[in-house]
């Protein structure tokens, strides 16, 4: 018994409450991916159910070659191949990501008017640089005008992306110049962001578009608008609002939650909300409130990608990533959890319902059953925010007793936005790349690998995150991250500058110590995928390393993917010209045309290319050796030192 436990996480913390869940008999996501088994047919991409003919199922006849005439009469009632069934499910999914990322962006755009508008009191402008940058880069003029009519502005035109019907979204002209090239010959240069969504909808209707390549180049446009629209709107806006993040400490793992505090855990995505509970819960008056109640205090914690959201602006702890939810509740000792959309167990309620916990739900968008809602009105946040923190300090009193808070947490260092290894690498009057590129063509930096994405109930809780990103660093590959994958490298100690001497290799040890970062750097959450696009076109900017992403000693992977945002999101990397592992399952297995013409026609196309691979050690050495032939491609796969010559070695070469 106690072996099955640890077979469900590498986190001794997680463990610990997996086992408590089971002595208070409680019933968690652990649990549930025993007994639900994943369909084989839907989990391959063979089930269309699209229309009320179906579900069709078309599944590889197992055991036995297929012959074509049997190949030709596998289809579904309206005729469709499982080809088509299988593209129109992918495509599916990077819809619904490409959704959930780029409403995300229009709240924040939403938001961000109103602030320019004065309508959002509360809130302002927090970085008057990264205004101005955005608004060079968009085109909107500075000249002698405030911050306010320039905020408008690009409050205005952030809005217009999302439903403009023709032309190329503005946020593309941040790509290199050669990646715009390949969208535009492929024809999937996104026009605007919701509509190449509403046109996957579309297209996968019954009876509209029957070719898996069509399909699949959809696909791929409505990501890039995700990736370089919707996502990076989110980041650039957030930015501005709340503040570009820097490098900060903090702490992570359930170990963050204390006994005689008050605790609310911030879970889900959006910054709005969560910035003004940070603000709200260090008001004086909220604090005596929580000590009137018998606390000591207020503590936030965050959870899944908000918690990166505020770690990284705050130095808010963070509780744990997403198969950590249901286990923050079984402590005992989290008077409310607080969430908005994406990522949130409907579960959470039930088991909170086994303890004293309350769940506030706060947006129009997300409720459930049995919640508190309490919704949030970004006209009047403050006061959502104090009725929030109220709510939960009013239930501290309500605890059962039966708490349990594992003893340990982790130190980490946070918040390495674009700007900021810019700068770190640079310096402030030579902010550049320089020096990472450099230290990559002499080979110390054997190339740089982005480990993103969730976690997924069919893996061993953090396995496959933390023993690929180790295999990469002690590789020499650098590693910059997002999400849950950043959470649980935090959690296994990667994230501070002593890792480097720990678990990477030498070259890359080297420069961490030279520069005093960690191996591993955390970029945010999942929208700042987005800053990883930058940061990928910042390396092409600065020389050496070709000219375009699919150029460069870069790979991309999601070791535990589960949700249709991390598709949409390796898809926008693939798109972007960069080769992206994923491991735990692939949802278009049961067509091999889709899944070749995915992992091998999309590298002629596009130069970069998915794969599948769920031996997390494996899928590293395909990223090494991805890198390694980039490397090869360059010319720079034989370590070189940079030589200074002398008066004396010149004479000599002459
Ligand atoms: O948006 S990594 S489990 S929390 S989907 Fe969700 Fe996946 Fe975590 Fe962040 Ni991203």
């Amino acid at each position: 018994m106690a072996e099955e436990k640890e077979n469900k996480s590498i986190d001794q913390i997680s463990i610990e409450l997996i086992e408590k869940a089971a002595k208070d008999g409680v019933n968690t996501a652990f649990d549930r991916a025993e007994t639900m088994k994943p369909c084989p047919i839907g989990s391959v991409g063979s089930c269309c159910k699209h229309c009320g003919m179906g579900p069709c199922r078309v599944p590889l006849p197992k055991g036995k070659e297929e012959t074509p005439e049997e190949k030709q009469k596998r289809r579904g009632v309206c005729g469709a191949t499982a080809e088509t069934i299988a593209a129109r499910n992918f495509i599916r999914m990077v819809a619904g990501g490409a959704a959930a990322h780029s409403d995300h962006g229009r709240g924040v755009a939403e938001l961000f008017l109103a602030v320019a508008r004065g309508k959002a009191p509360g809130y302002e402008i927090r970085d008057e640089q990264k205004l101005m940058q955005v608004a060079l880069d968009w085109g909107i003029e500075i000249g002698d005008r405030s911050n306010q009519e320039i905020a408008t502005d690009i409050g205005e035109k952030a809005l217009e992306e999302f439903g403009k019907q023709e032309g190329e979204l503005i946020t593309l002209r941040k790509a290199p110049l050669k990646r715009q090239e390949v969208w535009r010959k492929q024809g999937v240069t996104p026009r605007g962001i919701d509509r190449e969504i509403v046109e996957i909808m579309h297209r996968t209707h019954i009876g509209v578009d029957q070719d898996y390549k069509s399909l699949l180049q959809q696909g791929v446009r409505a990501s890039i608008g995700d990736g370089w629209g919707g996502s990076m709107i989110a980041t650039e806006l957030q930015d501005i609002l709340f503040g570009t993040p820097a490098p900060v400490l903090g702490q992570v793992n359930l170990g963050v939650l204390k006994k005689d505090e008050v605790n609310i855990i911030i879970h889900g995505h959006e910054p709005l909300l969560s910035e003004m509970i940070v603000a709200v819960a260090q008001e004086p008056e909220m604090i005596e409130l929580a000590k009137s109640k018998g606390a000591n205090g207020i503590n936030l914690s965050g959870m899944c990608c908000t918690a990166n959201e505020i770690l990284m602006r705050h130095g808010v702890p963070i509780a744990g990533n997403f198969l950590q939810q249901e286990l923050a509740i079984v402590t005992g000792a989290v008077d409310a959890m607080v969430v908005d959309v994406q990522c949130i167990m409907q579960s959470i309620q039930t088991v909170a319902e086994c303890y004293h916990t309350k769940i506030i739900t706060t947006s129009p968008k997300a409720k459930i059953q049995g919640a508190v809602h309490i919704e949030f009105n970004e006209h009047d946040a403050l006061k959502s925010a104090r009725e929030i923190v109220k709510t939960a300090i009013e239930n501290f009193s309500n605890r059962k007793g039966n708490i349990y808070i594992p003893d340990q947490q982790t130190d980490q260092i946070a918040g390495f936005s674009h700007e900021t290894i810019n700068y770190l690498l640079g310096g402030l009057f030579r902010a550049s790349y320089r020096p990472l590129n450099d230290n990559i063509i002499n080979g110390r930096i054997r190339g740089v690998a982005g480990v993103v994405g969730c976690n997924n109930a069919r893996v061993k809780h953090n396995e496959g995150h933390v023993t690929m990103v180790k295999e990469l660093i002690k590789n020499d590959v650098l590693v910059i991250t997002t999400g849950c994958n950043a959470i649980a490298c935090a959690e296994a100690g990667l994230m501070v500058p002593e890792a480097a001497k720990e678990f990477a290799g030498e070259g890359l040890a080297e420069v961490c110590e030279a520069v005093g970062i960690p191996p591993v750097l955390h970029m945010g959450s999942c929208v700042d995928n987005s800053r990883i696009l930058i940061a990928a076109t910042a390396m092409v900017k600065d020389g050496g390393l070709g000219d375009d992403i699919s150029d460069l000693p870069v790979a991309g992977a999601a070791p535990e993917w589960m949700s249709e945002k991390a598709i949409s999101i390796g898809q926008y990397f693939v798109a972007s010209g960069v080769y992206t592992v994923f491991g735990v399952t692939w949802p278009t297995t049961g067509s091999k045309e889709v899944t070749d013409y995915l992992f091998k026609d999309f590298e002629d196309m596009y130069g970069g290319m998915w794969a599948f691979e769920p031996d997390p050690i494996k899928a590293a050495q395909l990223m090494i050796a991805h890198i390694d032939k980039k490397r090869k491609a360059l010319g720079i796969d034989e370590a070189r030192e940079r030589v200074l010559y002398d008066m004396e070695m010149r004479r000599e070469l002459e």
